[in-house]
């Protein structure tokens, strides 16, 4: 029965890594998956979550099962993150929250969610998104459409493009977001597009579906980058959201995240996690336990929640001060082209414009290895690193 099971393609993201740590050459570097490394291009462990575990080690807490919804302290420290303690969703009590395998799992929840009760709408995603995103709601059999998001000629947001398409979709579409720090672009919309895309849905009538992957890295601040998802509450919608703990927290191993459903009700929020709790039952049964425990410790503790605002303001601004100096190199090396969108992008990411081939160049060539799509990322990059990195860019723009 299995003979005529077929070869599957490498993730195109994970698989760079993987093609990365085959590769024997002494100059390679590994700009593809977005994780965050130090300016030795390490993996960072935060301090602060060094402090949590060493008081979870201390406090000899048992392994017993989370309940299906998770760890209590984590769910109230996520929903708070997300619309601020004192937002009146919260006091109302109108907010369903089940702790999830992070942002990925907490997708495939909320996708589970929609092919049970949403039957039949359409999610309609930016063109580009983060790939995985096809195949969450693919594998619930929840269809999905582009809507348009980036223009090349702008390297920037095709705002109206975006608008006509959310204006075209069926009334009651499901419209997922990048709370900030969009995946793969860097490209968020601004405040005032954000106004309107919010009355858009309204007048729509659409569920907007926020995957909020990178709450403080795009700007550093945890509050300033849940603007959007805020607004969009604070304007009356009900709105899903995904929440991840990998970037921030740096908990990547560790699938620390939330499915958050902000609802019109208390009673409609008990209903509707009471069903996140069914989908979760079938699908892993109950969250893990050590990862809901660090992010807890920190969030419920003032302490150290200053000190991993103060961690996460520092990886956020290595990554801008990587990204300064990648546009100095490259003006200087290649005065000829607008480098703007270096530093005008936000978040982890540099969509640089690379085609295909340009892209195949910098790999054979340089041994930068990077995604298809010509999206780097600068949490791999160094200051001792950018002047290759520079010359690997010209030199494949030129060719
Ligand atoms: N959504 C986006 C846009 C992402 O970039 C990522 C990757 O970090 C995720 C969701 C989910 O990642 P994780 O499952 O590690 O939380
Ligand atoms: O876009 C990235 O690089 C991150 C990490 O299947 C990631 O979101 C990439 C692919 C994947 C899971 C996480």
């Amino acid at each position: 029965p299995f003979e005529q099971v077929e070869l599957q393609a490498p993730d195109p993201i994970l698989g760079v890594s993987e093609a990365f740590k085959a590769s024997k050459e002494p100059n390679k570097l590994n700009l593809g998956v977005g994780a965050y490394r130090t300016e030795e291009l390490k993996p960072y462990v935060l301090d602060v979550v060094r402090k949590a575990e060493k008081k979870i080690f201390e406090a000899k807490e048992n392994k017993e099962y989370l309940p299906i919804e998770g760890l209590d302290a984590f769910r109230k420290a996520t929903v708070d993150l997300l619309l601020g303690p004192s937002h009146p969703a919260i006091k109302e009590a109108r907010v369903a929250a089940l702790q999830s395998l992070s942002g990925t799992g907490s997708l495939r929840v909320g996708a589970g969610f929609i092919s049970r009760f949403l039957k039949g709408r359409t999610v309609y995603i930016s063109n580009p998104t983060w790939g995985n995103h096809r195949n969450i709601f693919g594998d619930e059999g929840v269809k999905w459409e582009y809507y348009r998001y980036y223009d090349p000629e702008t390297v920037g947001l095709d705002f109206k493009g975006m608008m006509e398409d959310i204006s075209a979709a069926p009334d009651g579409s499901i419209i997922l977001l990048h709370g900030c720090a969009h995946n793969p672009t860097g490209i968020d919309p601004n405040p005032e597009q954000w106004s309107q895309i919010a009355d858009l849905c309204i007048k729509k009538k659409h569920i907007p579906f926020f995957d909020v992957a990178y709450q403080g890295f795009a700007t550093g601040s945890l509050d300033a980058d849940a603007a959007a998802p805020r607004l969009f509450v604070d304007k009356g919608l009900e709105v899903m959201v995904s929440q991840s703990y990998s970037k921030n927290l740096g908990l990547y191993g560790e699938r620390v995240g939330a499915m958050v459903m902000i609802v019109g009700s208390k009673d409609v929020a008990e209903r509707v996690l009471s069903q996140l709790k069914r989908i979760a039952r079938a699908m892993y049964s109950n969250p893990p336990t050590y990862g809901a425990r660090i992010a807890a410790e920190i969030v419920n503790d003032a302490d150290m929640f200053g000190e991993w605002k103060t961690e996460m303001a520092g990886m956020a601004g290595r990554i801008n001060r990587v990204r300064g100096e990648l546009r100095a190199a490259l003006e200087s090396k290649y005065p000829g082209k607008d480098w703007s969108f270096v530093t005008s992008q936000i978040g982890m990411f540099s969509f640089t414009g690379l085609s295909p081939a340009q892209v195949d160049n910098m790999t054979k060539k340089w041994h930068i290895y990077m995604t298809k799509d010509g999206r780097i990322s600068l949490a791999g990059l160094n200051s001792a690193k950018v002047g290759y990195l520079a010359d690997a860019m010209v030199d494949s723009f030129k060719n």
